[in-house]
């Protein structure tokens, strides 16, 4: 591939994907005088609130946490909820463009099929589905965790005949459910969502769920220019806290006292502020002890299985959607928001099947077979997912220096430094990928945090004359092995989840996000001031 192509262009770094960590590095890396260009797959700007455009689709970062903490984006910028649709998120989007002038250097539709690195010029030379090539010194993708879907592999899947979609590819042009008969598979973040928005308008839904979401209390609100949550004048002190705060949400801090210590009466209150308070508050803003201990963590379950359950009418569904015993501890799995989410399985129009008892059988022509009962639908929803963490890199066909793709070097298990950079693979620095905090950090935090830590890195290399950059084998063994330590002393192996990446039928069992943003940045931070340890420059 590497000789045939045209010389020109040859940027100095191409970024890929025009969501928040892709659009940080073009702003940030054009300011610092590089030549950046991006790539994106999609036809506009957002990530995956380009591609997530179905029925419900909303922010679970309560604002002003889902922004740039850029002053010149924020001052003439106000939100209308506090968490956010699709819909808003795409034109904060737009004003973001009109504010940083993003998109003169971007080219859409442009997905990234492959990329190969040419070690005689010390450059990626990276193809697109349409089939041409383009060159850059560094590579710097920007895939988010959610890059890939995950379809499972009902038997019949392709014969339904009427609306058949994967939430994160949801015509842009919308799907009509009202009045009709829907099915929806699966009860992760965008199954709770669409959910809630449907059974009020469906004619019929039935719901496949296979592990019961522990979906927390939204408390949403709207919001005009007078209301907004913080007001502009202490914008700038909130965004520094939220740059050094657990999630990268500033007012999300954990009570220091351990839970199995306080009384009950005072741990329930303690519980019932964060409930009130609405958001992730009830996951991360409880007690520190609910993510390591499991006798703390049945404490919060138990709290949360209560509330579930007094807005369930009927004793069966109490049982199936907040159960007596948990079926992994609290939080391991991520919990979604949701406001009515709960109250609509109440309605006559709406079936709960349970597929740990009778599991999909097949998908027909009208429906879907599950227990020997065949069930019609007008409109069927997966929301089944995604290969997440990996899944946005290894289907690109990217190959480093020893001729094998990531998805290869993957094969026994991740292996990156810093979850940033990895061996074998020169000059591909990536934001928001495996083994940095990612799924556990706001992402507009984390663009701009993880963000600076590159385009310090690039500028570090600039400055220096370094064009070539790789992390070594030794970095990001131990870097890996740091992850399965904190594995270890964790709940977080105990649930099915895509954290773990047991989603995905085959797909290897381990951590593949770092839980502690603090002490991520701490280790990223003294690495840099040891002039990149772990890194061989050239
Ligand atoms: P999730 O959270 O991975 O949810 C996928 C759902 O699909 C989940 O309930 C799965 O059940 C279910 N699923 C997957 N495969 C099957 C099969 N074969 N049969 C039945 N049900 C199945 O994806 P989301 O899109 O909701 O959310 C992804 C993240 O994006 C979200 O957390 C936000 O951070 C943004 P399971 O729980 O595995 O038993």
């Amino acid at each position: 591939m590497v000789g045939s192509e045209e010389r020109e262009p040859a940027w100095d770094v191409l970024v890929i994907g025009a969501g928040f960590s892709g659009l940080y590095q073009l702003h940030r890396l054009r300011e610092e005088g590089f030549n950046v260009h991006l790539f994106e797959a999609g036809a506009d700007i957002g990530g995956i609130w380009h591609w997530n455009c179905y029925p419900g689709a909303r922010v679970d970062s309560h604002v002003p946490n889902y922004e740039y903490s850029l002053e010149t984006v924020w001052q003439d910028w106000n939100w209308s909820e506090r968490f956010p649709d699709w819909k808003e998120l795409r034109r904060y989007f737009a004003h973001l463009d009109a504010k940083l002038d993003l998109s003169r250097d971007i080219s859409f539709g442009k997905r990234v099929v492959g990329a190969e690195f040419d070690e005689s010029t010390r450059e990626w030379a990276v193809t697109t589905a349409d089939a041409s090539i383009a060159r850059a010194r560094f590579l710097v993708p920007c895939l988010g965790f959610a890059a890939k879907a995950y379809v499972p592999d009902f038997a019949g899947l392709d014969r339904f005949e009427g609306p058949c979609h994967h939430t994160g590819h949801w015509p842009q042009d919308g799907v009509d459910l009202e009045g009709k008969r829907v099915g929806v598979i699966g009860t992760g973040a965008s199954g709770v969502q669409v959910i809630q928005e449907t059974g009020p308008i469906a004619s019929e839904l039935v719901v496949f769920q296979r592990t019961p979401n522990q979906a927390l209390a939204m408390q949403q609100r709207a919001l005009d220019a007078g209301s907004q949550p913080v007001p502009n004048d202490e914008l700038r002190g909130y965004f520094r806290t939220r740059q050094i705060s657990g999630g990268g949400i500033a007012d999300i801090v954990p009570d220091r006292r351990r839970a199995v210590d306080v009384d009950p009466d005072e741990r329930d209150a303690v519980f019932e502020a964060a409930w009130q308070r609405g958001g992730f508050h009830f996951w991360g803003g409880t007690f520190s002890d609910i993510s390591m201990d499991e006798t703390a963590n049945r404490m919060a379950y138990a709290f949360w299985r209560d509330k579930v359950r007094a807005r369930l009418g009927d004793p069966t569904l109490r049982e199936k959607l907040a159960p007596t015993e948990p079926i992994h501890p609290f939080g391991t799995k991520r919990p979604s928001l949701e406001q009515t989410y709960y109250e609509v399985y109440n309605q006559d129009n709406v079936t709960l099947v349970d597929v740990r008892e009778t599991p999909i059988e097949e998908v027909t022509e009208t429906g879907v077979v599950a227990g020997a009962h065949h069930y019609q639908f007008d409109v069927l929803v997966l929301a089944t997912g995604f290969d997440s963490g990996t899944g946005g890199l290894t289907q690109i066909d990217i190959r480093g220096t020893q001729g094998c793709t990531m998805a290869d070097f993957w094969a026994d298990g991740v292996k990156t430094h810093l979850g940033i950079a990895v061996p074998g693979f020169p000059n591909l620095l990536m934001l928001y990928g495996p083994q940095s905090p990612t799924a556990f950090w706001n992402g507009p935090t984390s663009a701009e945090v993880q963000g600076d830590w590159v385009v310090d890195c690039l500028i570090h290399m600039r400055d220096n004359g370094v064009t070539r950059v790789e992390a070594t084998d030794a970095a990001a063994e131990a870097w890996s092995e740091h992850i399965r330590e904190i594995a270890a002393g964790s709940l977080l192996p105990q649930a099915d989840s895509w954290y773990m990446g047991a989603n995905v039928p085959g797909k290897r069992r381990e951590l593949l996000f770092h839980p502690g943003v603090p002490d991520y940045m701490k280790r990223c931070n003294a690495i840099a001031a040891k002039g990149y340890d772990g890194f061989e420059c050239a």
